[in-house]
């Protein structure tokens, strides 16, 4: 008897083991990367790339020297797309803070395909700052 009863625990915590993998480890793959005097700030997603239409992704922030998360306070991100004969088209992310530092969860909108001017300025414990790069959108 003993031994089945093992065997059924055993089962059990691997079901469960595997059932919270699922749901914590959604992997999130890096969109882009940006590198300041001292941050290394990703962006992530489940893609892997920003698309037409409603995206949902993950910027983290880093401190260059020790790949540790830090806590940057408050966080933008806008985008600006310059189309010729038309305004530039722009767009910004609604941020908020993920669990542990350095983390912010967003969302961003865009109405068409084509590469982004990105701009993401922080302001809190680590200082002021802000950055630009271009995220392509597919
Ligand atoms: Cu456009």
């Amino acid at each position: 008897m003993k031994p089945f009863i093992i065997i059924v625990v055993c089962s059990v915590l691997l079901v469960v083991n595997g059932l919270m993998s699922c749901a914590w480890g959604a992997e999130f793959k890096p969109i882009a990367t940006q590198k300041t005097t001292d941050l290394v700030i990703t962006l992530l997603s489940e893609s892997g790339q920003w698309s037409q239409g409603k995206n949902t992704f993950v910027l983290e922030f880093r401190r260059a020297a020790t790949k540790q998360p830090v806590d940057v306070g408050t966080v933008t991100l806008t985008t600006n797309m310059p189309m010729p004969g038309m305004a530039p088209m722009v767009a910004g992310a609604t941020l908020e803070p993920d669990k542990g530092p350095g983390r912010y969860l967003g969302t961003i909108n865009f109405p068409d395909s084509g590469t982004r001017q990105v701009t993401i300025t922080w302001d809190g414990p680590a200082g002021k700052g802000s950055t630009r790069l271009s995220v392509p959108v597919r």
